[in-house]
């Protein structure tokens, strides 16, 4: 090998190296925003939230803008929308699977415009985020763009039960005593109740301390309840219901979670049955 050709060799090899450690270093939200075009773990083809530059987009009633965002890290999720029209939009940031992150939807129309939203959320852990654009009855054409501040010292584990993936089977019948405590995190306690029968599922919460409230949800519906309670049932706050339609066969979630998040320990008792 000649000097020149080694020479040669030793360059190329500097400036392959040069170039991966430059290419690493490049504005890591950027990279994880592009890496998620095409493709997400639901199987839905959505766009990737665009980072750091709007990018236009449409929303209705019955197709809500949707996009992805793949955190490497926990992180600062900015997301801001202005729209083009008369429409009210709401902006809702959830996990893979659609449920809302803690503080993930907002309503804000700033300076009283009903389409001009923004918010930053807490992404808790790595994973994939949904970030949807919705309007209760019109349709509008909007501009949406989002940053990312990755803060990997944010990053919680999971409530074991916080999850509609990880709820908790309430079998009719067999009442089950737990507890949330939103100043330690445990913000909310979810619930499977499966039923054999077609009919009405009735899901009690009692509480002696402190102000609980319920929400039920279909199967993979969870940016929307069905039926909320706070109605503090024998005015005691800490008792709620909820009655609703089951068929037989179909599954229910419910939602026991503290009504102020900074409340602490709330003992509960939970119980279904279905008629
Ligand atoms: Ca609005
Ligand atoms: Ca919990
Ligand atoms: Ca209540």
């Amino acid at each position: 090998m000649t000097g020149k050709v080694r020479f040669a060799l030793v360059a190329t090899c500097v400036f392959v190296l040069f170039a991966a450690l430059f290419l690493g270093s490049s504005d890591p939200a950027l990279a994880e925003g592009v890496s998620l075009v095409g493709g997400s773990p639901a199987g839905q083809d959505l766009p990737a939230l665009p980072l750091g530059q709007v990018a236009s987009a449409q929303t209705s009633s019955e197709a809500p803008a949707a996009f992805l965002f793949g955190a490497k890290t926990a992180g600062f999720l900015t997301v801001v929308v202005r729209g083009n029209g008369e429409a009210d939009l709401r902006i809702i940031i959830t996990d893979e699977v659609g449920f809302p992150l803690p503080g993930g939807t907002v309503d804000v129309d700033t300076n009283g415009d009903l389409s001009a939203e923004q918010l930053t959320v807490v992404v808790p852990r790595a994973g994939n985020y949904q970030v949807y654009v919705d309007t209760m009855y019109d349709s509008s054409s909007l501009n949406i763009g989002g940053t990312w501040i990755p803060y990997p010292d944010l990053a919680t584990e999971p409530d074991p039960d916080g999850h509609p993936n990880s709820a908790t089977a309430l079998v009719p019948g067999t009442p089950i005593e737990s507890s949330v405590d939103g100043a330690a995190g445990d913000l909310m306690d979810w619930y499977a109740v499966t039923s054999d029968i077609g009919g009405m599922v009735t899901v009690i919460v009692e509480a002696p301390e402190g102000d609980l409230a319920l929400e039920v949800y279909k199967e993979d519906e969870y940016r929307q309840y069905l039926d909320a309670s706070d109605q503090d049932m024998q005015g005691v706050p800490g008792n709620e219901s909820l009655t609703s339609p089951i068929e037989a066969g179909q599954t229910l979630y419910f939602k026991v979670f503290p009504l102020f998040e900074g409340e602490g320990l709330i003992a509960y008792k939970v119980r279904a049955g279905v008629m």
